[in-house]
């Protein structure tokens, strides 16, 4: 299959680059990324032990045609991101495995045929041409719009040859929402507090606080008709913590990096779509202005 990887960061440059060890890659990304991954490959460490030689560039002038258009960009940048990609609409599938809630439903507000993903992988920057892959997680993918249940099921055969443990979904609406609440409990929390993923786990002060995270997020997904298990959404954020425990979330490396977070599309969408149905998520809406603070705080944004 031909992959285009829009958003080569961290996570990006981890599905891609295991990707190319069967498929046609090419990562799109920041120049310095993408010149020294022309330059020297591009070097996972950690979980993964590769290097790698996707094709590398800075825009898609020189694509001319590719089956998947992999979204990993921010999601803050999704409109944009769709803009660029319009020569595809009509021809790819487009796979969303960003964070947060509503990038699937702009996807399909453009593109004929879009499919959701979630995943579970902790990935770390390191340099520009290296990233280190912290921690193994599944990834699920599930039709969105316009496509079915075997498109989708070739995604996941795909990227399970290349070593990305994947599961088909039939709700993926439901991962959205459980993924989402995952990392509205893990990010915001390392993002502030300046700890791995792991720390979770190891304070009772923060898993109070999880589980107050989880109740508002529950009452607001069920606005939205999705009734999920309680006990099965606390389990999944102790699982990912312990999976992801050595990884340092992308919120915290956004903050270490002086760049904007994705508070608004977790916590704040959570927050956006409760006082729409008249929920009202005070903690939610606390960590979503502490983040913002410090995006503020920061010179560089
Ligand atoms: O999605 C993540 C993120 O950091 O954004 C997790 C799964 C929490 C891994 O760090």
């Amino acid at each position: 299959m031909r992959f285009l990887i829009f958003g080569a960061g961290a996570l990006g440059s981890l599905f891609g680059g295991l990707l190319s060890q069967r498929h046609e890659v090419m990562l799109v990304g920041r120049r310095v990324h993408m010149e020294a991954i022309r330059r020297n490959g591009l070097k996972i460490g950690g979980r993964t032990n590769l290097v790698v030689h996707p094709t590398a560039q800075e825009d898609i002038a020189e694509v001319e045609s590719l089956d998947v258009v992999v979204l990993t960009v921010k999601a803050y940048d999704t409109e944009g991101a769709l803009e660029a990609l319009k020569p595809f609409w009509r021809k790819a599938a487009f796979l969303s495995l960003q964070n947060g809630l509503g990038n699937e439903d702009l996807l399909a507000e453009r593109a004929d045929r879009v499919l959701g993903g979630v995943t579970n992988q902790g990935v770390t920057f390191v340099a520009p041409g290296e990233v280190y892959h912290a921690g193994i997680g599944d990834t699920y993918i599930g039709p969105y719009r316009g496509t079915g249940l075997e498109e989708a099921a070739e995604l996941v055969e795909a990227f399970s040859m290349c070593g990305i443990p994947s599961e088909l979904s039939e709700d993926i609406r439901g991962e959205l929402w459980l993924k989402t609440l995952v990392n509205a409990c893990i990010n915001p929390l390392t993002g502030l507090l300046e700890v791995k993923n792991g720390h979770i786990l190891q304070s009772t002060f923060l898993t109070d606080v999880v589980r107050e995270i989880v109740d508002e997020g529950l009452q607001v997904a069920a606005l939205q008709g999705l009734h999920l298990d309680r006990e099965e959404v606390l389990e999944k954020v102790w699982s990912i913590a312990e999976a992801t425990a050595d990884n340092i979330s992308s919120m915290l490396q956004d903050l270490e990096k002086g760049r904007r977070t994705e508070i608004d599309s977790i916590n704040g969408a959570i927050v956006e779509r409760g006082r729409e149905g008249g929920v009202s998520c005070p903690i939610n809406s606390l960590l979503t202005n502490l983040v913002k603070a410090l995006e503020e705080a920061s010179p560089a944004i």
